[in-house]
């Protein structure tokens, strides 16, 4: 142990299950680097690149995209970073993208969200976000301070194409045909950890008092829960 610093951690969960925004308390209490390969896709995207326009459809529909394409962005994003404490959201999401990242780096901890679908339905049609930085809002849950404005920015905030009724039903079809096995291959490892509920804001403080004890010394909580 001794020489230990870096945490390395992923955060599971269906869509919608609060990734997300659990990730940001996260990033916020324990400084952990936020990783989320949607927010990267959706970045590539926005700026037009080949990879954005090439993925654009299958993530607009609620498919995943490839294996390799996905690993691989992913993996040349942690390089740049093999000093720092990360939390990656959204990857890996099949087990050949968890023995991807397996076979370069040895996950700590992977805090699973356990959310009933019936709950994630209702919160994604309400959901906003603000795409450049991946800020999320809820028009139950967490407003923003204006009306269709990023509180940071002031800039107009969207709703995402794969929110739609439809295809939010194949990404959680998609999830337990694909995802769960992920799931089974981390609990395996003995590296699983569940939190179940309904609310974020219940669900936080366990979250919290779980990484407090998991994250070594140096890197205690600066924030609190
Ligand atoms: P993403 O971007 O990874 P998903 O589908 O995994 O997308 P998503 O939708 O981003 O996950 P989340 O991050 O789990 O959900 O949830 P969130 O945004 O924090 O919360 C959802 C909403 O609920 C928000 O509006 C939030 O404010 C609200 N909320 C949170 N807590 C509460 C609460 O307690 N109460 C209430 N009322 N509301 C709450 O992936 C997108 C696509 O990219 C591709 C795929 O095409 C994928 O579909 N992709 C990949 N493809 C292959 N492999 C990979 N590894 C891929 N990664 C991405
Ligand atoms: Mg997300």
């Amino acid at each position: 142990m001794g020489l230990q610093t870096v945490f390395r951690a992923v955060i599971m969960g269906a869509p919608g299950s609060g990734k997300g925004t659990v990730s940001s308390r996260i990033a916020q209490s324990f400084g952990l680097k936020h990783l989320s390969s949607g927010d990267l896709l959706r970045a590539n995207i926005e700026a037009k690149t080949d990879l954005g326009l090439l993925m654009k459809s299958c993530i607009d529909q609620g498919q995943l995209v490839p294996d390799d394409v996905i690993s691989r962005l992913i993996l040349s994003s942690l390089r740049g970073i093999e000093q720092t404490s990360w939390l990656l959201d959204g990857f890996p999401r099949t087990v050949a993208q968890a023995e991807a990242l397996d076979s370069v780096y040895d996950v700590d901890s992977v805090i699973n969200l356990d959310v009933p679908f019936q709950t994630i339905r209702e919160r994604l049609t309400s959901r906003w976000v603000h795409l450049p930085s991946g800020r999320v809002y809820n028009i139950d849950f967490n407003p923003p301070k204006k009306p269709g404005l990023d509180d940071v920015t002031g800039e107009p905030l969207v709703q995402r194409d794969d929110d739609s009724p439809e295809t939010v039903s194949r990404r959680l079809k998609d999830y337990e045909r694909q995802t769960q096995p992920v799931l089974e291959y981390y609990r395996s490892k003995g590296v699983l950890e569940t939190f179940s509920g309904t609310e974020t804001n219940k669900i936080w403080p366990h979250v919290h008092a779980f990484l407090t004890r998991k994250i070594p010394g140096n890197q205690q909580a600066i924030g609190k829960a």
